[in-house]
């Protein structure tokens, strides 16, 4: 009888630290859970840069204006059945050159802030406008 109550009283004590551990454990992840964080962070500026794209579709720039910061790389999809271009209206700051249907391009944002109207020179009716801030 005397032997009983500290066996269990061992196993008592055993199963309690066991739950502490397993505690801490969660508690462990929950700090990584903290990293997660910096992982939303990052997961941010891809969506900044995955903006810097303008599609051509049915002779409209889409969209038609665009924020991008300085010196940004802004891709330029032609998912039309003609060949367009995305061209600065003045200054000549930027210019894509022709656009196969179906093929993209890339140009380089002005490295100055400001709006820069643009157009597609085999159809000047197409417009829009990139702004750089
Ligand atoms: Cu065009």
């Amino acid at each position: 009888m005397p032997f009983s109550f500290p066996t269990g009283a061992a196993r008592f004590v055993a199963a309690t630290a066991c739950a502490l551990a397993l505690t801490s454990l969660v508690g462990c992840s929950n700090g990584e859970g903290g990293g997660g964080d910096s992982t939303t962070e990052s997961a941010t500026s891809p969506s900044k840069s995955g903006g810097t794209q303008v599609t051509i579709n049915d002779f409209k720039f889409q969209p038609a204006s665009l924020t991008v910061s300085p010196g940004a790389k802004v891709t330029v999809v032609n998912n039309d059945t003609t060949t367009h271009t995305l061209t600065a209206s003045k200054g000549g700051s930027f210019d894509t050159g022709d656009i196969d249907p179906g093929k993209s391009a890339t140009f380089t944002a002005p490295s100055k802030p400001g709006d820069f109207p643009y157009t597609c020179t085999i159809h000047p009716l197409m417009k829009g406008t990139l702004t750089v801030e």
